[in-house]
């Protein structure tokens, strides 16, 4: 077989440049599979696996602007208000995103591969006639990220079968109806320590306290005040690097919402606002590292991370939160 070239076709048949598209992995692949290691790695510690070909969606689903190029067309949003419409179908794309994540979190158990679960969780998006917003989100090739143990984010879907003792961070965001809706989950593959039970228990407690200061009037910094409270009494590190974020028509707008108490985070919540809490919890320190494939971020310790997200809508009242399993009650009405 003759060698790909860097601008030739990847191939996986995506149509995508060899270079955009599975060369880095590939190329970790020949040199020994080499993922920048933590210093306190175990030996266990998570390494990259293959990667699929590009799964394919049908014709009549309709696609978010970057769904050809992998650039979002940076037409800003110039009202982060939202009108009744907007909200309408922000809770649609929300509610939809709830059900492929159930779907993803049934198919969970240990033997399983993080692409098998891309493969069913794609099939759902399509089902409910919604796009996969990750697929091809700046070039990311997967419809849905799967973060295992000390990865804290965007892990991508892969060869690597889930083991007895794993936690996993599903991360499902849904493009219907003109809108996106984004959340995530972090859970058990079989039975798990009672150090990574805390962490998990720990983190959703984060999200909720988070989640707890939102109302009008209210200020960015408070929901990251939130967060840190809990987390510091555990001893556990707040992410910085990844931040909750407007949503809506775009996956990713203003505000941006940092989990960590930055006092200068002053703007001030109003009825229609909608974004995301989505804090990434560390055991040990709040560091990240990158892998060589540019998506994956790791635990500078090779400490275990969780995470847990939802899509909200700041109400005359207080806090909708748009991404609840469905019929639970909404916890903060005012
Ligand atoms: C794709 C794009 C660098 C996601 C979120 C998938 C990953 C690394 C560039 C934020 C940013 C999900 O809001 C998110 N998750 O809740 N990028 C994301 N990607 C990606
Ligand atoms: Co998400
Ligand atoms: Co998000």
């Amino acid at each position: 077989m003759s060698k790909i070239g860097p601008n030739d076709p990847c191939w996986c048949s995506s149509g995508r440049k060899y270079k955009r598209c599975h060369q880095s992995r590939d190329l970790m692949k020949q040199l020994g599979g080499d993922a920048p290691v933590a210093k306190n790695a175990k030996s266990n510690s998570i390494k990259p696996g293959e990667l699929s070909p590009i799964r394919t969606v049908p014709a009549h689903i309709v696609r978010p602007d970057y769904a050809l190029t992998g650039r979002p067309s940076g037409s800003r949003v110039r009202n982060i208000i939202k009108n009744s419409d907007q909200i309408e179908r922000m809770r649609r794309a929300c509610r939809a995103a709830r059900q492929v994540l159930e779907v993803a979190k049934a198919a969970i158990r240990p033997g399983v591969t993080t692409d098998a679960i891309d493969a069913i969780t794609h099939q759902a998006y399509i089902n409910l006639n919604g796009y996969p917003s990750t697929l091809n989100y700046h070039g990311y090739p997967k419809s849905l990220c799967t973060s295992v143990n000390e990865v804290i984010c965007h892990g991508i879907p892969d060869s690597r079968a889930l083991e007895d003792g794993d936690i996993v961070n599903l991360d499902v965001t849904i493009f219907l109806d003109g809108m996106h809706g984004d959340l995530s989950e972090t859970v058990f593959v079989g039975k798990v320590d009672s150090a990574s039970q805390k962490l998990v228990a720990t983190t959703h407690e984060c999200l909720m306290r988070g989640i707890s200061t939102v109302k009008p009037g209210s200020r960015i910094c408070d929901i990251g005040r939130g967060i840190q409270e809990v987390a510091d009494e555990h001893g556990y590190g707040v992410v910085r690097a990844f931040v909750g974020h407007g949503i809506g028509e775009t996956f990713h707008m203003d505000p941006q919402v940092p989990h960590y108490f930055d006092p200068g985070q002053t703007f001030e919540l109003r009825p229609g606002m909608v974004f995301t809490v989505e804090p990434m919890i560390n055991q040990g320190d709040w560091r990240h590292l990158m892998w060589d494939d540019r998506w994956t971020a790791v635990t500078m310790d090779g400490k275990r991370s969780a995470q847990f997200e939802h899509t909200l809508l700041v109400t005359e009242r207080g806090v909708e939160i748009l991404t609840l399993p469905e019929g639970e009650p909404q916890p903060f009405v005012f």
